[in-house]
């Protein structure tokens, strides 16, 4: 697994490339080490092993490659259901639908690429609808609300050379608009 990309380098301010298909195997082996990624960074005792920050969602610019590409493994929260709440990989994922509603979540955001603590509310829109492509090519549309939501905005930002600090208030980091749910 590459090493993770820190903020500074110029690849996370970049617009990310479209992805061309049929995937090349070398986009296809990108897919699958950004969700191992997750799924390892997930599992206390090997994350714990190779030092890696616990992640919900990695997009293609952080390990360096400008590729509008990201994976999302959010999981559950029920001990009696393995079967993750969102798992997939976003391949040039549009929001083609967003509500005016907006949410962030209660403890603000923390970007792998990111070393410092930056606090304050990240505001996004409460629910989406993408446009993207999965790894066959197919257009695909998800239809997602709350912390899933966030999650996918916060990667498809990062497709957009977009980092989640550049949303918060700067005069007062914890305002927020009237019509804004916080996630805990
Ligand atoms: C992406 C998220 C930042 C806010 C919310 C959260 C964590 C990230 C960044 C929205 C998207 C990564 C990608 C977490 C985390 C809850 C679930 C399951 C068991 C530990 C894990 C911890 F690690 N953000 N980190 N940041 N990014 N929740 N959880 N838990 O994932 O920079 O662009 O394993
Ligand atoms: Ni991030």
């Amino acid at each position: 697994m590459k090493d993770i990309v820190r903020d500074g380098d110029p690849v996370l301010r970049q617009v990310a490339k479209k992805v061309e298909f049929p995937l090349s195997a070398e986009d296809r082996q990108l897919a699958a080490d950004m969700m191992a990624y997750l799924v390892n960074s997930q599992d206390p005792k090997i994350a714990e092993k190779h030092q890696l920050r616990a992640g919900v969602g990695l997009a293609a610019p952080q390990v360096g490659v400008s590729k509008q590409m990201a994976a999302v493994l959010v999981p559950t929260d029920n001990p009696d259901d393995p079967k993750p709440v969102l798992k997939t990989v976003l391949i040039n994922p549009l929001i083609i639908v967003q509500s005016v509603k907006d949410a962030a979540l209660a403890e603000g955001e923390g970007c792998l690429s990111v070393d410092k603590d930056i606090r304050g509310y990240v505001p996004r829109h409460d629910r989406i609808t993408i446009r993207c492509q999965d790894m066959a090519g197919n257009t695909i549309r998800l239809k997602l609300k709350d912390y899933p939501a966030i999650v996918c905005q916060h990667e498809i930002d990062h497709l957009n050379g977009i980092l989640f600090y550049d949303h918060i208030n700067k005069e007062n980091p914890f305002k927020l608009k009237d019509n804004t749910v916080v996630i805990e």
